[in-house]
């Protein structure tokens, strides 16, 4: 049956597993937004294209694609999104729509262009910058070509898990593709089979040879879908598993073998201790970043070390070529090793805090704070954390399997709003607890809106520490001072959801109480704590990072 190019790029993404697309229409995309509409596809408006990107961010996340289309130029702001989705490898394609080929043709002078650099067809400059934050492109000028480009274009989202980008001439959209055209399912990629044997049986030998193994295991393995492989293989042989902070909740911290989120010195010291007490690390699918390392201050033995990425595989000084992450990680939940480990180690689950008792009239704090939202989640529960000490906190919190979100690495403020739309869009089984900080709020709390719109029901907590607190033990000054906005207020604006302001224990007990046990309506809890209350992570964080701005200390 003859199919338009719209047509074919909708029902593609729909094959993917695609039931949402996020974005803002314009006058390039309408046709293809008007298709959106007719399709089985759901349009989610949000009220700018970054809240679009970090929306369809979370839903990639969750589902493994997400998808947000913009118009040409103005919808540029995405950028910050797709820079996240790249550092964090998150499967998000974004649509734009452009100026039709034929108008371009005729002239080249429209609004919404920018023509930095342009082609016979249309303008290249949002291409050329979107090159930069994406593994692939296509431009679609030419029905003949365009379904094998949209192909392409997804298998290569799909198996980088790396944003890509799409960009169709508005005359473009409803032209018919020849129907020659058929797709096909892409071979999956295969790992060179003597470097992968090799690759483990040198680990065979180097978990013969130790006595105190440990696994930090990190986002990749989430992307991967490996968490299951990642037990196979730790609890065959009871070897504990760190994570990092992007990759948090790879398996159950409530499984036995949970040692909790490891950052270098600024993890728990029972966590520190204990990895740098091990004699062996397998760290698999984490970036060794600042924030994961904890300011490289991880110590991790050499000598005992394999690092496998999706980029590369060391195992001690050895660099093994076309091992894909995947095959090794199946490979391992295979391995034979003789004898299972039995060193002692620290468990997640131990650090549940004590049932939060609240204490009546006492001012909340940061720290009590994350006690009290401890005792109220569930397996259902999906914790979708900002940046900020939002973010410190909720690394301390016991979580089950695949429940937080949070853009731990690039740092953006401003995902936790609209990645919540994103995440209960793409789990509506879940409740969503969004926590976030009052400058965080500030840049993105308008996707609220979505929620009252689409009928979702986030519970949003607001910690209002009355500014940027997270700079403050690092450089202070008024800069880090924000304008308090009356934050109750604005379910009215938005016209949906409640608002509950909490100064003391037992006022946040109570409200969170109420929010957890109310469905249907999203809940936003502002939480007043003290200017320069901050939880230990972010303490310990701020000593680290303060030696580096204050110029005493290498970054
Ligand atoms: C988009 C963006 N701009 C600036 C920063 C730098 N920054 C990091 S933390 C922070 C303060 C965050 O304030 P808030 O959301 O209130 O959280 P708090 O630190 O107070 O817990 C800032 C401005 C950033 N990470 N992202
Ligand atoms: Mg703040």
């Amino acid at each position: 049956m003859a199919t338009s190019v719209g047509k074919y790029l909708l029902d593609r993404l729909h094959h993917f597993g695609v039931n949402h697309i996020f974005g803002v229409p314009g006058d390039y995309v309408l046709r293809l937004d008007k298709m959106i509409e007719q399709h089985q596809i759901h349009f989610i408006n949000t009220t700018r294209e970054s809240t679009a990107g970090y929306a369809a961010d979370a839903y990639a996340r969750l589902k493994g694609l997400g998808v947000a289309c913009i118009t040409y130029g103005v919808g540029i702001n995405i950028t910050n999104a797709m820079a996240q989705a790249y550092v964090e490898s998150s499967p998000l394609i974004v649509i734009s729509g452009t100026a039709g080929t034929d108008e371009f043709a005729k002239c080249q002078t429209r609004h919404h262009l920018i023509n930095k650099s342009i082609s016979v067809h249309c303008d290249t400059t949002q291409l050329e910058i979107f090159k930069q934050l994406t593994v692939d492109q296509a431009v679609l000028h030419d029905p003949e070509t365009a379904a094998a480009e949209i192909d392409r274009v997804i298998d290569s989202c799909l198996f980088h898990k790396k944003p890509v980008y799409i960009e169709i001439p508005r005359n473009i959209v409803p032209q018919t593709i020849p129907s020659h055209h058929a797709w096909k399912k892409k071979e999956p990629a295969k790992s060179d089979q003597e470097s992968l044997s090799e690759a483990l049986e040198e680990t065979r030998k180097i978990l013969q040879k130790c006595k105190r193994p440990m696994i930090w295991a990190g986002h990749e393995l989430l992307r991967d879908g490996l968490s299951q492989a990642l037990l196979q293989f730790a609890e065959k042989h009871h070897i504990p598993v760190v994570s990092s902070l992007l990759g948090k909740t790879v398996i159950s911290e409530y499984h036995p073998l949970s040692v909790g989120v490891y950052q270098g010195g600024m993890s728990p010291k029972e966590v520190c201790d204990f990895v740098e007490s091990c004699d062996c690390a397998l760290i698999l699918g984490v970036v060794l970043d600042d924030l994961d390392t904890g300011i490289f201050t991880a110590k991790i033995d050499q000598e005992h070390r394999v690092v496998a990425t999706s980029k590369a595989l060391n195992i001690g000084h050895h660099h093994f070529h076309e091992v894909l992450l995947k095959d090794y990680v199946e490979g391992l939940s295979k391995l034979d090793v003789k004898t299972p480990f039995s060193h002692p180690f620290p468990q997640s689950r131990s650090r549940i805090p004590q049932t939060f008792h609240p204490v009546v009239g006492k001012a909340t704090t940061t720290k009590r704070l994350f006690e009290c939202i401890q005792k109220y989640l569930r397996p259902e529960h999906l914790i979708v954390a900002d940046v900020g000490d939002c973010l410190f906190g909720a690394a301390d919190l016991v979580l089950d399997y695949n429940s937080f979100l949070a853009c731990a690495y690039f740092a953006s403020l401003g995902f936790g709003v609209p990645g919540a739309i994103g995440a209960q869009i793409a789990s509506p089984d879940r409740r969503v607890v969004c926590i976030v900080g009052d400058g965080a709020f500030q840049m993105t709390a308008t996707e609220l809106s979505a929620a009252v719109r689409y009928h979702l029901d986030p519970i949003v907590i607001l910690l209002n520490n009355h500014g940027y607190g997270t700079e403050r033990p690092l450089l202070e000054g008024t800069y880090n001072d924000i304008q308090d906005w009356n934050y109750t207020e604005l379910p009215s604006v938005f016209g949906g959801g409640y608002g509950i302001k909490v100064t003391t224990e037992d006022g946040l007990d109570k409200a969170l109480s109420e929010a957890f046990s109310q469905r249907g309506t999203f809940y936003l809890i502002e939480v007043d704590l003290g200017k320069t209350d901050f939880s230990p992570a972010l303490r310990r964080l701020g000593e680290l990072l303060g030696q580096v701005v204050n110029g005493k200390k290498e970054g």
